[in-house]
């Protein structure tokens, strides 16, 4: 069969909503893309342990602690399954992440911001969470098997980290005056950069077209974007605080919120390298790469004793 017949049967079977596998033939490009979106996927859930791994020895009771823990061990699962499903790619976990720690591979902007407060643990959960949710509910109908199916798993666990992020918010926007003060703050920190995790504009995507006719996406930058606005205003309506925008207004003609203009400018910042904490962030990802070394090595062993032991009972 002809590369041109190979990629019209390919077509037809994503037309037809027929999930690829990774026997499957798919064409190059297309397994380019999801390494690459897969992987970065990855990269940003484990490099986004950090900022709020940050706060598990200061949450402000052992029930607050608890579920922080939990969360942010949650994180590091969701790695693990992305990492297997890019993996089945052909691409290996060594490589993934030698691109992320030389700053090849892309992470999420998003955690190049601090957290400076409490009440920015309740943020993360509610916004970072919340807007995750948002793309990843459209990537549990993506094209590629292995990275549909992850993301159901992971798609539920996040719903329990927003939950418990609004959690903290509410609690902190009905308590003093100073713990209002401090979600405000909070919020008023996290919305632009939450509002940028959807990426560039539309016309500025230079993924999506491909990424949708393949349906790797299924819905554009800008319409998850403007979805995650739509759902959010109410949540801070309720919760009694104000959304940084003095350009936010209801469209009764459109049926959704008009917003201000997001400041691309930061946005290419953070993600080239130089947003307030990308320093940090992989500074802290290659010592805990240096130092988790021995790990590595004696798992290898142990597996490779393991195999001997497996081998040798076999002969016998
Ligand atoms: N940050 O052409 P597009 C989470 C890059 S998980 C950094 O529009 P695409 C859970 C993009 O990679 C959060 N870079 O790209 C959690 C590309 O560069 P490249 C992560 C960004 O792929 C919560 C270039 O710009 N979620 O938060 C960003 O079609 C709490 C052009 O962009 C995912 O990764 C950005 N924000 O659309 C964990 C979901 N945006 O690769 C801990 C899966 C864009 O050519 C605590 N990914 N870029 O060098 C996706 O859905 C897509 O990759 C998008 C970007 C929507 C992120």
């Amino acid at each position: 069969m002809t590369e041109e017949a190979l990629e019209k049967r390919f077509q037809e079977k994503i037309d037809a909503e027929i999930k690829i596998e990774p026997k499957d033939w798919m064409p190059e490009r297309y397994r380019r893309n999801l390494i690459r979106q897969i992987s970065q996927h990855a990269h940003s859930e484990v490099v986004g342990m950090l900022p709020e791994g940050n706060w598990i020895t200061r949450a402000p009771t052992l029930r607050r602690k608890v579920a922080l823990l939990a969360k942010v061990q949650d994180e590091a699962g969701h790695g693990l399954y992305l990492y297997s499903a890019a993996e089945t790619l052909g691409i290996s976990r060594e490589e993934m992440i030698e691109q992320l720690l030389s700053g090849k591979a892309k992470y999420s902007s998003i955690f190049n911001y601090p957290t400076l407060t409490w009440a920015d643990i309740g943020a993360i959960g509610w916004l970072v969470d919340g807007a995750a949710i948002m793309n990843q509910v459209m990537l549990t109908r993506t094209s590629y098997g292995p990275y549909a199916r992850a993301m159901v798993r992971i798609c539920k666990e996040e719903s329990f980290h927003q939950r418990q992020g609004y959690e903290i918010m509410l609690t902190l926007a009905r308590g003093t005056e100073v713990q209002r003060r401090m979600a405000q703050d909070a919020l008023n920190r996290w919305w632009w950069p939450a509002l940028m995790m959807f990426g560039p504009s539309d016309k500025d995507s230079v993924h999506t077209a491909e990424s949708m006719k393949w349906k790797i996406k299924r819905k554009t930058n800008d319409e998850l974007r403007q979805q995650f606005v739509d759902v959010t205003v109410p949540q801070a309506e309720y919760l009694g605080l104000t959304i940084p925008d003095p350009d936010l207004k209801w469209n009764e003609a459109r049926g959704h919120y008009d917003f201000g203009q997001i400041d691309w400018d930061e946005f290419w910042r953070v993600v080239k390298g130089n947003g307030p904490c990308n320093h940090q962030r992989m500074k802290a990802r290659r010592e805990a790469h240096e130092k988790g070394a021995w790990v590595r090595e004696a798992a290898l062993a142990w597996a490779e004793k393991q195999r001997r032991r497996r081998q040798k009972k076999m002969a016998g």
